[in-house]
């Protein structure tokens, strides 16, 4: 069983589900010029996408229906200072307290992230991450934040996955902005990002209207162990937070994004490793990032499986063929989140909530309106499974939002991904509840007792 109060939850981001409206004040955001220049799928673009900013009302209803208890949704930076420092948008203040207020009116207790890849153009047009003073201009939008909305959204993550906005939007380039930065560049931004993580949180904390509880949300890929032998595990845990990935790759770390935050110092492992590659860093940097926070989110959707070789050294274990997939070509991998719970909560010793997981399915409305999406329940009743097996072992399990309420704009896939347990009609923007919905209430209001496994 989970613990009693264990928070469940769905997750969405602001860009993928709220549109747009000519009123609404909004500036330009980097997603905003990366679909105008046709770099999405189909040239698919969010003006409209699930329409939540107007619909926001009938989709918490919903949600209360459902039993779900807690939203973890972001604030656009890019609506709310819509040049990115400065002018504050009054439109977005209004509509961002109406939805928390809209939320707890319906029993549902606001998470809150800041930077869920809003990065308005404004601040991109000076260089975005790879320029420091963002440290500053984060700091600044966190304190807008503060004075608005803490006075009734007392939960807030800093960042999402720094590994997919850095490694995806500014080192391949298939994310907006859509650069492809040196290794020596994308260090500086990863530099940078927990710097104004770092400051964010003093900010938050300093200018709050009460007492609030701070997080953060990075990802992972998990290694995690072929078999139980203790060599397998150590092989695994040694791949989770170690450096295996050549530099090209290095964005998809654990350690190096956490270790600073939680632990207060880069791993050793990483900075021998790319020290060719690293910006300056300071003492006063380890300091300013390494604030305290009350809880630590990591998105998970699947992983790997590592085994100890002859020599005790790390080996990558193919997967069998038929391996299960989602519709994203993701592989389906429950365990993953039995051992990220174990490996995580060993090293950093903070409530963990998995602020993310779920999968893409190809669904489809049948005639009586219904959604049969056998897949996606089979799925997480055995990811939830391995979470609640974490948990039975001790480890802090604090929560679990599901990724995600609402099918919606799938960054750089568009709208070619469904991932939500409620089907979106982008056309009617009718909403059709999915199977894995009312499968998802069950699961709630039992606490987890209904998983099978
Ligand atoms: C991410 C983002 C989400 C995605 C979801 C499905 O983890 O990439 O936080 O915005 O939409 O994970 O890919």
């Amino acid at each position: 069983m989970f613990r009693k109060d264990f928070v469940w939850g769905v997750a969405s981001s602001a860009y993928q589900v709220e549109g747009r409206d000519k009123n609404d004040g909004a500036g330009t955001c980097i997603w905003d010029t990366f679909t105008e220049e046709g770099r999405t799928f189909e040239h698919h673009n969010a003006y409209v996408s699930a329409d939540d900013m107007h619909r926001y009302k009938e989709d918490y209803a919903l949600m209360r229906e459902l039993g779900v208890k807690a939203y973890r949704f972001s604030v656009s930076w890019a609506r709310l200072m819509p040049e990115g420092t400065g002018r504050v948008n009054e439109k977005a203040v209004a509509l961002y307290r109406d939805m928390i207020l809209e939320m707890k009116k319906n029993g549902i207790e606001p998470y809150m992230t800041l930077y869920h890849w809003e990065l308005p153009q404004a601040l991109e047009d000076k260089g975005g991450w790879l320029n420091e003073e963002i440290i500053d201009w984060f700091a600044e939008y966190a304190k807008v934040v503060a004075e608005n909305f803490t006075d009734i959204c007392d939960k807030i993550f800093t960042l999402n996955e720094p590994q997919c906005f850095i490694g995806l939007g500014y080192y391949r380039g298939i994310h907006a902005p859509g650069k492809k930065v040196t290794p020596e560049e994308s260090f500086r931004i990863a530099h940078n990002a927990l710097r104004a993580h770092g400051k964010a949180v003093i900010t938050l904390r300093k200018y709050a209207k009460q007492p609030i509880q701070i997080g953060y949300a990075p990802t992972s890929g998990v290694a995690y162990p072929a078999s139980n032998s203790p060599e397998d595990i150590e092989a695994a845990k040694k791949v989770y937070f170690g450096f295996y990935n050549d530099v090209d790759n290095w964005t998809w770390n654990v350690s190096w994004y956490s270790d600073p935050v939680i632990l207060g110092h880069y791993p050793k492992e990483g900075l021998e490793k790319y020290k060719e590659y690293l910006p300056e860093i300071t003492k006063e940097d380890m300091e300013l990032i390494h604030q305290p926070i009350d809880f630590y989110g990591q998105n998970i959707y699947n992983g790997y499986p590592v085994r100890a070789g002859a020599d005790g050294e790390p080996e990558f274990v193919d997967r069998p063929a038929g391996f299960p997939k989602t519709a994203a070509e993701w592989p389906v991998t429950p365990e993953c989140l039995y051992w990220a719970g174990k490996f995580l909560y060993e090293r950093y010793q903070l409530p963990i909530y998995i602020t993310e997981n779920g999968m893409s399915c190809h669904d489809n409305v049948e005639a009586d309106g219904s959604v049969h999406d056998a897949n996606r329940i089979q799925f997480l009743d055995e990811y939830l499974g391995n979470l609640q097996k974490a948990a039975d072992e001790g480890v802090e399990i604090a929560g679990y939002f599901l990724w995600t309420f609402l099918d919606n704009f799938e960054w750089h896939e568009g709208y070619s991904e469904r991932f939500g347990i409620i089907y979106v009609d982008y056309a009617t923007q009718q909403r059709y509840v999915k199977d894995s919905a009312f499968w998802y209430k069950k699961v709630m209001e039992s606490n987890g007792a209904v998983l099978s496994c």
